[in-house]
């Protein structure tokens, strides 16, 4: 009895430990910062695509679609908006992210635990990788691969697609959900929110949002499934190029900050 009674003292202090822990956690991240946009060129699409993943590298837009039967890795002239096909997946593969690093360019699936990964100047079959969770949003931040699967988790995988460290979102003391495409920039990951029209930006060390942009003007169908999702940045310009599900349109935005 008395074993007994020492191991209830021990679980509510441990309970205790954890709701001070968690709510110390939550009170640390401060409300996020709206941050607003203007639009500086609408590319028009040769052909829409059920965007998952968007990649701007020298000048050209690399893309991942998803649907079984309909994944493709796609590059797209951001001049003339023409959409040209560089690899189709097997009908059995739904199409995720889609990242490039270095000369690796890897792309992820949603529930086939596969990744795709091409090498040097490769546009052949691919390196297929053990993917061991669901694929979502892919990006790197020159160390490690970052992904999403659809909740508030990201991870962190090394070259090998070994887990180094996860990181959990959050958004003014709750879990913020539905991470979706991700684009690492200057040190934050920005990320889609499934089934809305928000963007975050999340603190890779603290998971803090700390700042979410509201992209709602840019969704011009009325449509549930063609929300939002492709984020890609141009260094150069400091520019991010915005992508929809079956949007036929993309956007060149800026940031006012
Ligand atoms: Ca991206």
């Amino acid at each position: 009895m008395r074993r007994l009674v020492a191991f209830s003292i021990f679980a509510a202090a441990l309970t205790s430990l954890y709701i001070q822990m968690h709510q110390a956690r939550a009170s640390n991240c401060a409300a996020p910062q709206e941050i607003r946009f203007k639009i500086e060129r609408i590319i028009v699409r040769s052909v829409p695509g059920y965007t998952q993943g968007l990649v701007y590298r020298a000048g050209i837009l690399y893309e991942s679609t998803g649907q079984y039967g309909d994944s493709s890795v796609n590059r797209i002239n951001v001049q003339t908006g023409e959409v040209k096909s560089l690899y189709r997946l097997d009908q059995k593969y739904f199409g995720e992210g889609l990242e490039i690093w270095g000369n690796s360019r890897m792309l992820l699936t949603w529930k086939e635990n596969t990744a795709f990964l091409w090498e040097g100047n490769s546009t052949g079959s691919p390196i297929i990788k053990t993917y061991p969770w669901e694929g979502w949003g892919l990006t790197h931040d020159s160390t490690l691969w970052i992904t999403s699967d659809g909740t508030a988790t990201v991870r962190f995988l090394d070259r090998d697609l070994k887990l180094k460290r996860t990181l959990q979102a959050e958004i003014e003391g709750k879990p913020q959900l539905g991470l979706n495409e991700l684009e690492y920039v200057n040190g934050k990951i920005y990320a889609n929110i499934y089934k809305t029209n928000q963007i975050v930006r999340i603190n890779p060390q603290t998971g803090c949002v700390d700042q979410k942009l509201d992209i709602s003007l840019l969704q011009t169908l009325d449509d549930p499934d063609s929300m939002p999702n492709g984020i890609a940045y141009d260094p150069l310009s400091d520019s991010f190029y915005i992508a929809g599900k079956k949007w036929q349109l993309i956007f060149q935005i800026k940031l006012l900050t």
